[in-house]
């Protein structure tokens, strides 16, 4: 599970939006307002959006916890999910990104946009454009869309596979610094 560990760990860190070392509510609440911002979403969009990023960040990163969660304790908390039942967590792990990556795709083409990509990692405090922007290439976009279906695998397989054998491109663009 080493191989695992270490993704989930490079999640926790790229969900630290402030960067001060923890996951806490203000990660939550500097996501939301910059992507609604960089957006300039209408006030009752910007609601909904508000909403639904609240409810992802309870539900699966802070998991029952209240203010903030340490590093060992979410590790420890997909952990115990992953051994338990290895169908359930990769169902609930393909949940987490669906509902993500809906958010993401604002216009609700069901593809991802690079302008929707990098609105979306500098909400999160991904700021390197560069970085950001080839993160996206290696999608291999075709007429600068990439369809949901595939950046929503990709990050499953992010959280679930144990193959270290098949590329990761999640885990390559955060180890090359986005
Ligand atoms: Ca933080
Ligand atoms: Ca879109």
């Amino acid at each position: 599970m080493d191989y695992l560990i270490t993704k989930w760990k490079i999640w926790y860190n790229s969900l630290d939006v402030n960067h001060d070392g923890t996951i806490s509510m203000e990660d939550v609440e500097e996501s939301r307002q910059k992507f609604t911002s960089l957006h300039h979403l209408a006030a009752d969009q910007g609601k909904k959006v508000e909403k639904n990023f609240e409810e992802w960040w309870n539900k699966y990163i802070f998991r029952g916890k209240t203010g903030n969660i340490s590093q060992d304790e979410f590790v420890d908390a997909l952990k115990k999910q992953f051994s338990a039942d290895k169908a359930k967590f990769v169902n609930e792990m393909t949940e987490c990104f669906n509902t993500f990556f809906d958010v993401i795709d604002t216009n609700k083409d069901r593809s991802i946009s690079e302008d929707e990509f990098l609105i979306a990692f500098k909400a999160y405090g991904h700021e390197n454009v560069a970085l950001d922007s080839k993160f996206f290439q290696a999608y291999n976009p075709i007429d600068g869309l990439v369809p949901l279906r595939k950046i929503v695998e990709s990050w499953i397989q992010f959280v679930t596979s144990e193959d270290s054998s098949i590329t990761d491109v999640v885990k390559n663009a955060f180890e090359a610094g986005v």
